[in-house]
């Protein structure tokens, strides 16, 4: 393996530990509800990313087809962990249980259909492949027509909502394009060039997500009555009007 393909791996393994620090610090925050954010499962978006790194920086599970390498860590990270992105942002729009759990299971497809097609060799892949982003697509339908649907209904988390549904559903169109032009594809970029990129990618798809439930964490405050306690403002109306009055 190339010096540049191990460096790159990690970098992202760091990175994805810093999720996983982020992660921490909103379990231990004594403002938000953990139980209400279910940021459990947010552990394992970056945890289970950062050992699939160590793992595939120590050159563990690479295997050779059609003379390409191909890293089998890369797909078990995807299939745990993706359904986890998109899984979750339907759970912050408030969709009912049967669409995470469907949009999760959806995403799961589309991952194996993809390694399936990376695994092939002749018009397989590229069925797999057509297979497997006719599924995308239709994780994007989902992410922009029906999850925003429940997510109206849930004023106080829609911010978070539309931020997760725009990393989600921009960063990822990137994934067919790589591969497309990856040696498991039509092969315009080295299979070194193509592991830089997606360890860039994966980096950027999971730690500024749970970054982002941390800068949104008022969506889940312990309390939200007492979070924007009415007497405040009321106080300070009261004041104006006194001011006005003098
Ligand atoms: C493949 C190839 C087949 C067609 C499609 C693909 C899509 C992959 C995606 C991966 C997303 C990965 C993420 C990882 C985060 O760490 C399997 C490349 C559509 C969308 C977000």
């Amino acid at each position: 393996m190339s010096t540049a393909i191990t460096v790159s791996y990690s970098i992202s393994a760091v990175g994805l530990l810093v999720g996983v620090g982020i992660v921490f610090a909103l379990m231990r925050s004594d403002r938000v509800d953990a139980e209400r954010g279910k940021f459990a499962w947010l552990f394992i978006i970056p945890g289970f990313a950062a050992l699939s790194y160590i793992l595939m920086a120590a050159e563990i599970g690479v295997i050779t087809v059609n003379g390409n390498e191909v890293y089998l860590f890369r797909y078990i990270d995807w299939v745990v962990t993706t359904p986890l992105l998109v899984g979750y942002a339907g759970y912050v729009a408030g969709a009912p249980r049967k669409w995470v759990l469907g949009v999760a299971a959806a995403d799961a497809m589309m991952i194996i259909i993809g390694l399936g097609a990376t695994l092939s060799t002749g018009i397989a892949t590229w069925v797999g492949f057509g297979v497997s982003a006719g599924v995308h697509l239709v994780l994007l339908a989902i992410l922009y027509l029906v999850f925003p649907m429940f997510a109206r209904e849930h004023r106080e988390r829609y911010r978070l909502f539309k931020i997760l549904q725009n990393h989600v559903g921009l960063l990822w169109i990137a994934y067919p394009v790589i591969w497309i032009t990856s040696p498991a594809g039509l092969g315009y970029v080295s299979a070194v060039g193509t592991a830089m990129i997606i360890a860039y990618l994966d980096l950027v798809a999971k730690t500024p997500y749970v970054y982002f439930v941390w800068t949104e964490r008022a969506s889940f405050a312990v309390d939200p009555v007492d979070a924007d306690d009415a007497g405040t403002e009321e106080t300070i109306d009261a004041d104006d009007v006194a001011a006005a009055a003098d």
